[in-house]
């Protein structure tokens, strides 16, 4: 693929996560109230993501019919170029009123996320990223923090309960002990932004899907931080443990997380 199709590709990915924010924010903590469903335990979707799931697929294909799409809501096939989608990540968050969620979109050339797109509309910030381009937010450059030690970091730890609540208990318990700050927000997407803008230090989950992290994974690689490999392949819809963070804490991390993700291993 070309350096202009690619560029076209990331300055549309960039419009449409704007006009998906405007849409979430017209429906965020609407007064006449929110279709809300249960799609499983502590796990909802509103009329909110299926309405900016339709607008981001249906500008795809109208842009770049021959591209595929994989979304949160909708599904879909992986390709050589395909479009990784969450509407809105955090629905937990957007559909309670909490104010934690983003747009996350992103782009992937024959396996490689080459456009990570991640926008949170509340505070109006726009995070982006091109492979080899470096990361901005809101167009400031942004870099990771420096932290090599788990007694001066902060960490958020994500859970769902598509894994045990043992094991999580288990890693907050190596991640608090270790001196970490634990923080968890709800919303991969936004946690990687975090982490890419040097806010936070790690984010670890373990077990999330492409289209929550995909985009927030290439943020965190372009602002110089360290990131577990996603293969698109075959774990777009099943999902992966995560881990993304400063290089410095990346074996710590990944020490604290053992016990997760063996565990996970043997679940799945
Ligand atoms: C959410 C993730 C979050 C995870 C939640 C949920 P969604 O994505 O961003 O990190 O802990 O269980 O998967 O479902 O709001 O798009």
């Amino acid at each position: 693929m070309s350096d202009a199709a690619l560029s076209a590709r990331y300055d549309f990915a960039v419009s449409l996560a704007q006009q998906a924010g405007a849409v979430a924010m017209r429906h965020f903590r609407r007064s006449d109230g929110l279709r809300i469903i249960e799609k499983g335990p502590q796990d909802l979707v509103t009329a909110a993501d299926h309405a900016i799931d339709a607008l981001i697929r249906n500008a795809i294909q109208s842009r770049f019919p021959d591209d595929g799409i994989l979304t949160e809501e909708s599904g879909g096939d992986i390709s050589a170029q395909v479009w990784v989608v969450d509407p809105i990540d955090g629905t937990g968050n957007f559909a309670r009123g909490i104010a934690g969620f983003a747009i996350s979109i992103a782009f992937s050339l024959n396996g490689d996320t080459r456009i990570g797109v991640v926008f949170d509309p509340v505070v109006e910030e726009l995070f982006v990223a091109r492979r080899g381009h470096g990361a901005f937010c809101n167009g400031e450059r942004m870099r990771v923090s420096t932290t090599a030690t788990m007694g001066r970091a902060a960490v958020e730890a994500g859970y769902s309960r598509r894994t045990s609540s043992s094991d999580y208990l288990a890693l907050m318990a190596r991640l608090l002990d270790a001196g970490c700050e634990c923080v968890q927000f709800g919303s991969a997407a936004r946690g990687l932004a975090q982490v890419a803008a040097g806010r936070i230090d790690g984010y670890v989950e373990a077990h999330l899907f492409a289209w929550d992290v995909l985009a927030g994974l290439l943020l965190v690689e372009e602002a110089g931080g360290y990131a577990d490999p996603f293969p698109l392949e075959g774990n777009g819809q099943k999902g992966l443990p995560v881990r993304a963070c400063t290089r410095g804490l990346a074996r710590q991390l990944q020490e604290a997380m053992n016990g997760a993700s063996d565990r996970l291993d043997k679940m799945s």
